[in-house]
């Protein structure tokens, strides 16, 4: 049988990064069917579009995974392939809370032939059994012999075989600069994002967070010598291909057990599995020196920080008060002197916001040093304990808001401002985030690291902020070149000077690491 896996697009991140559960369920297919991928973000396609792939390749299975923002379009594609004749099994954070939703069980159209429950890695290979002996059911829950939960302990994990899966569509290098870049250093013909995760789980059950509901809050771990295999197939691809790949650890909390974190960041860097990599992390774990020192050392680039607030009374409501405002700076500057930055999120419409919040938060963005701010609304979530709250209260404005989703819109009202307000309070934060004058304020708080930081902290700002306002088309981005002229030009001129790229790599010195890995963590370092 012939199947399809399908991620509708989220009109935002287009190919930034692929989706892991396509790979893992293609890796967990049993032999004599033939696993077919398309990811929306990279790949656009419309109702009539995926009714003509299914056909025109014979599709006998199509599987859908969705978050909650994309669950609308996910039905419509669920519809059209229905409509088609082949059957859909939908799986994901969305449908797992809402299950009679997608079966049509809530008085709704029906949108799925079969849900998968949670975490499918044990489900997938009975429901693709099925679905070829022509009797799919409707739910798949992951239950053990007894009836009972079960979650995969991930120690025994798939090899995904990166290096022959098709990742044309994750090139982040403009096709017309291929053949040149491929000859730049160790070369740069293509750029991927690549998504692994080293576990799964965080306990912590913050109020809006579906993860402590999804995953559970049993913390399992994949072995760390996977994790260093998946590693070095990776940089092994990127090599041949006289590319570069940067990894993404998605698990929810990379350092939820810090001695395990030390424990894998130190086999990384014992193999020579080092590559830039990005992960989020909650701010209390980065107090820890020894782990910082580590993530620096082992290639960790970027950390994601949920902030959320810095007012610790709106921290307490949604639980989330082991977060300590009063330490951010602290956390930012430790991390910064090792040349790691934070992406660091933040929550508007939190019950004790009032007026103002954006311009308060953004006078303490501005005392850090430079790195990704980026600001949300409080959203619920289907079955999260804020959803329910709200619920309760009677204070959900649009109860089913996935049904016509609205990006940076609430589905609630604030107790100390207006929705309008709220959403004031965004835009504000994104246009003094990312204006002309805040991103040259970034490079320049820069000027003592060798270029390239200041190069990659100035791309990384344009490309975030392309996330609140969308740059579709040559005109969008001519306009935010011609914006920020200033500090491009400065940029370009630096780069005609000798020695620009060169310079002390790290603010303090980096731990000491094996002397045959040290080579390509000062590679890193550049
Ligand atoms: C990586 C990630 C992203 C990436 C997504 C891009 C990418 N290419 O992956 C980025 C950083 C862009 C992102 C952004 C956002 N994310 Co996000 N993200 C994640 C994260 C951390 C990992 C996803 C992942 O790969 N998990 C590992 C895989 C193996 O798990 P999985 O996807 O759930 O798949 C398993 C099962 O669900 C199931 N399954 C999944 N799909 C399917 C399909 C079929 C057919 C079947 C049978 C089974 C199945 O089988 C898989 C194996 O067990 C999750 C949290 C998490 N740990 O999952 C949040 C998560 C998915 N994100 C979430 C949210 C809310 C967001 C944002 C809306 C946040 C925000 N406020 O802006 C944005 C939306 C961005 C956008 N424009 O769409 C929520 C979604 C909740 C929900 N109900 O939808 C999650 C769960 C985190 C949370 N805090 O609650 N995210
Ligand atoms: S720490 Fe992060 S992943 Fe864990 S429950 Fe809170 S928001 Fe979710």
């Amino acid at each position: 049988m012939k199947i399809l896996l399908y991620n509708p697009d989220n009109g935002v991140t287009r190919n930034f990064m692929p989706h892991l559960w396509m790979f893992l369920l293609q890796a967990l297919t049993p032999a004599g069917h033939e696993v077919l991928l398309v990811d929306g973000n990279a790949q656009p396609m419309d109702e009539a579009g995926i009714a003509k792939f299914v056909r025109d390749n014979n599709i006998g299975l199509v599987g859908i995974g969705a978050m909650t923002r994309m669950i609308a379009k996910a039905y419509r594609m669920a519809d059209a392939v229905r409509a088609a004749g082949v059957p859909v099994v939908m799986g994901g954070p969305h449908v797992t809370e809402m299950a009679d939703e997608a079966l049509g069980r809530d008085g709704g159209p029906r949108h799925a032939d079969a849900v998968a429950l949670g975490e499918a890695d044990a489900t997938w290979p009975r429901i693709v059994e099925d679905a070829a002996l022509g009797q799919l059911k409707d739910v798949y829950a992951p239950v053990d012999a007894f009836g009972q939960e079960s979650k995969p302990s991930l120690k025994e994990y798939p090899v995904i075989p990166w290096q022959s899966i098709d990742l044309k569509q994750f090139n982040l290098v403009p096709k017309a600069a291929t053949g040149l870049l491929q000859k730049i250093g160790e070369g740069w013909g293509s750029f991927r994002i690549i998504p692994v995760e080293s576990g799964r789980g965080c306990p912590y059950g913050c109020e809006f967070c579906t993860v402590t509901g999804f995953f559970g809050d049993s913390i399992r771990f994949r072995t760390n010598e996977s994790v260093v295999n998946e590693l070095l197939l990776l940089k092994a691809r990127a090599r041949i291909e006289k590319g570069q790949m940067a990894v993404f650890f998605i698990d929810d909390n990379f350092a939820i057990n810090i001695k395990r974190t030390k424990s894998l960041l130190r086999d990384i860097i014992a193999a020579g599995a080092q590559c830039h990599w990005v992960a989020q992390i909650s701010a209390n774990l980065l107090r820890d020196e020894e782990l910082v020192d580590l993530i620096a050392a082992s290639g960790g680039k970027w950390i994601f920080i949920g902030m959320e607030s810095i007012d610790p009374a709106n921290l307490k409501d949604v639980n989330k008060g082991f977060n300590k405002p009063g330490e951010y700076a602290a956390v930012l500057e430790r991390l910064a002197q090792r040349n790691v930055y934070a992406i660091t999120s933040f929550i508007f419409g939190m019950d004790n916001d009032t007026v103002g919040a954006a311009e308060r938060t953004l006078e303490q963005v501005r005392t850090w040093p430079p790195g990704l701010p980026i600001f949300g609304l409080l959203t619920p979530l289907p079955a999260t304990p804020l959803y329910k709250r709200l619920e309760k209260a009677g204070r959900l404005t649009r109860p089913k808001h996935w049904q016509e989703f609205i990006p940076f819109a609430m589905a609630h009202t604030p107790l100390k401002m207006t929705i309008d307000e709220a959403h004031a309070e965004v835009n504000y934060g994104w246009a003094q985030a990312y204006s002309p004058e805040a991103l040259a304020h970034a490079v320049e708080s820069l000027n003592d690291q060798p270029l390239g930081y200041r190069v990659n902290i100035f791309l990384a700002r344009i490309c975030f902020r392309g996330i609140y306002f969308p740059m579709m088309g040559k005109m969008a981005w001519l306009k935010v070149i011609a914006q920020n002229r200033r500090t491009i030009f400065k940029l370009v001129r630096e780069g005609f000077k000798a020695g620009a790229w060169r310079g002390a790599p790290a603010r303090v010195p980096s731990i000491p690491v094996p002397e045959a890995s040290e080579a390509m963590a000062q590679g890193a370092e550049g």
